[in-house]
């Protein structure tokens, strides 16, 4: 088996996220609570991958609409990066009375990886590798024995430059290239994402207004409110892998990255890595999401 999702072993899963620099951050939340509501899994923490303390405000927010207000949210050490870079977390963290801030992301890592019985969490990064590089520099064997696979939104398929990898390349790189052996890494590499648009429409506003994923659409957008959905497939396919249809997977891959975040993935039955396919059109795979995206708690 190549990966096996949430759907056919109860695994729980970790969700890295930039939430700011683009809205889909907050479509993935939504997508990973809507099919938590299904498929009954745990999300320990989730961990925001920048400077910007607004984006935990706006992970609570979302976080508590979908009744998990008590999840951990840990965030970036270092100061300055993508530190002011969101048109709408402030306004999400003000209209629904989020303070800014997270705990240490290291910190946060710990504590829940550190609880977890071994091979038992999936984690899902759909931003730079920043504190997802740190946790493997400096909890090696933590994330060694307690993550069975990542899935990432990064990269193109089968070589090229993308932004997740590159923004902050010598994390990208090291991430990407000292993976645990035994620890598959399923990419949803930039074309999976960029043409499946989701989002809501203006009616949409008389029902979803008052909702933190609705207003992030709204600021982000300015109120065009439909969006690529990059981070959306990554956390759907971790919880569904290829059990529903919609995605399928590479043959294996090596995935080697340089120092300025170029990537090449090269056929190898011991690489490792897989990208995700579509299955169905782009059309078929936003119903889906805009489905989800408007699901009540
Ligand atoms: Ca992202």
């Amino acid at each position: 088996m190549k990966f096996q999702p949430v759907a056919e072993k109860k695994r729980s899963i970790i969700l890295d996220t930039d939430i700011g620099p683009d809205c889909d951050d907050a479509g993935a939340l939504a997508v990973l609570w809507r099919l938590q509501a299904r498929y009954g899994f745990d999300v320990p923490a989730v961990i925001n991958c920048t400077s910007n303390p607004y984006g935990c405000g706006t992970i609570r927010a979302i976080n508590r609409y979908y009744g998990h207000g008590g999840v951990a949210v840990g965030m970036y050490e270092k100061e300055g990066f993508l530190a002011d870079s969101s048109r709408y977390s402030p306004g999400v963290c003000e209209a629904f009375g989020e303070e800014p801030g997270g705990e240490d992301s290291l910190e946060v890592y710990r504590r829940v990886l550190t609880a977890a019985e071994d091979d038992s969490v999936i984690l899902v990064t759909i931003g730079p590798l920043t504190t997802a590089a740190r946790l493997l520099r400096e909890e090696r064997e933590l994330f060694a024995a307690k993550i069975h696979a990542v899935v990432s939104m990064a990269a193109r398929y089968p070589s090229g430059r993308e932004y997740n990898v590159y923004c902050q390349a010598e994390d990208g790189s090291y991430f990407f290239n000292n993976l645990p052996e035994g620890c598959p890494c399923v990419f949803s590499d930039f074309d999976i994402g960029w043409k499946i648009f989701t989002g809501f429409t203006p009616e949409d506003e008389e029902e979803y207004g008052n909702t933190p994923v609705f207003l992030a659409y709204k600021l982000h957008t300015d109120g065009r409110l439909v969006n690529s959905s990059y981070d959306l497939t990554a956390v759907h396919f971790a919880v569904t892998g290829e059990t529903d249809g919609m995605y399928g997977l590479t043959e294996a891959l090596r995935c080697e990255i340089d120092t300025e975040g170029n990537n090449v993935f090269t056929p190898d039955p011991k690489g490792g890595c897989y990208c995700m396919t579509k299955l169905k059109s782009d059309e078929e795979l936003a119903a889906y999401y805009n489905a989800l995206l408007r699901e009540k708690p």
